[in-house]
């Protein structure tokens, strides 16, 4: 999968894109990131990509003629392409999106925004999907485009050192993890449970489906309302009500 990022900020994702996971997965080329300036697509000496807003109004407004000219030298190539617009306006990320994505092996366009907005001509006309990472206002489109590419990246086969760390985490089972512990096991007169240092794997994991689902249960109710329980997930709940009461 390639993801091809747009931005007039290409600096903030040489140190992100050049880390750990993401960076190993570049250099096994299960990955491609590609970052593009903006300017590099403008026309006039002083790489103009903003402008102000017709109708008057606070700040400036993005340019359509460089993201025209980015995205058709990008797509060029004739390789198929998803182009996404992050913005507030967006459907707002998720673990489900995020695993469509990484199954559709589709070379992902981001197109970072920067002020106050892009002009309009650029959503009509070449973006497929427009997606937010959550209901509050950053600077730019960045950090968005990051967020994307970290979670649909870790979900390709090969990215993560053990594929097991997909199969059994957050929001994979619809619900939230269960907690964790490592050595040592007693710290400050702080003790790891039990059970989990008993070896008896069918006790570890009915304990860990338990404290998944109580920490569900206590922190994100909604999260408990979608998913789908087991007859076990409903005696454990019982349990969870009876002691906290
Ligand atoms: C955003 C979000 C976001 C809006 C104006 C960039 C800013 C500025 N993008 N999810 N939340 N974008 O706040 O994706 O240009």
């Amino acid at each position: 999968m390639r993801f091809d990022i747009i931005t007039i900020f290409p600096e903030i994702f040489n140190a992100y894109l050049n880390e750990s996971i993401i960076k190993r997965a570049i250099k096994k080329k299960i990955i491609e990131a590609k970052v593009h300036n903006l300017r590099d697509f403008t026309a006039d000496r002083h790489r103009t990509v903003d402008d102000y807003p017709y109708g008057g109004g606070p700040g400036m407004v993005m340019k359509p003629e460089p993201f025209f000219n980015a995205i058709e030298s990008i797509k060029a190539d004739g390789v198929k392409s998803r182009t996404i617009m992050l913005s507030p306006q967006g459907k707002v990320f998720n673990q489900d999106m995020a695993l469509s994505m990484s199954k559709e092996n589709q070379n992902l366009i981001l197109i970072c925004g920067r002020y106050e907005a892009v002009d309009e001509r650029v959503r009509e006309n070449l973006v497929d999907e427009e997606i937010s990472i959550g209901d509050y206002i950053l600077t730019g489109g960045e950090l968005p485009a990051l967020v994307i590419i970290d979670t649909v990246a870790r979900l390709i086969p090969g990215v993560l050192g053990d594929e097991r760390s997909k199969e059994e985490e957050s929001f994979t089972w619809g619900i939230l993890d269960y907690s964790q512990y490592t050595r040592p096991p007693e710290f400050r007169g702080l003790r790891v449970p039990d059970v989990l240092l008993s070896g008896n794997h069918k006790e570890i994991s009915r304990w860990r489906r338990r404290e998944a689902l109580k920490r569900t249960m206590l922190r994100r109710t909604d999260l408990i309302e979608k998913v789908s329980l087991t007859d076990e997930d409903y005696k454990l709940l019982s349990e969870i009500k009876e002691e906290e009461g």
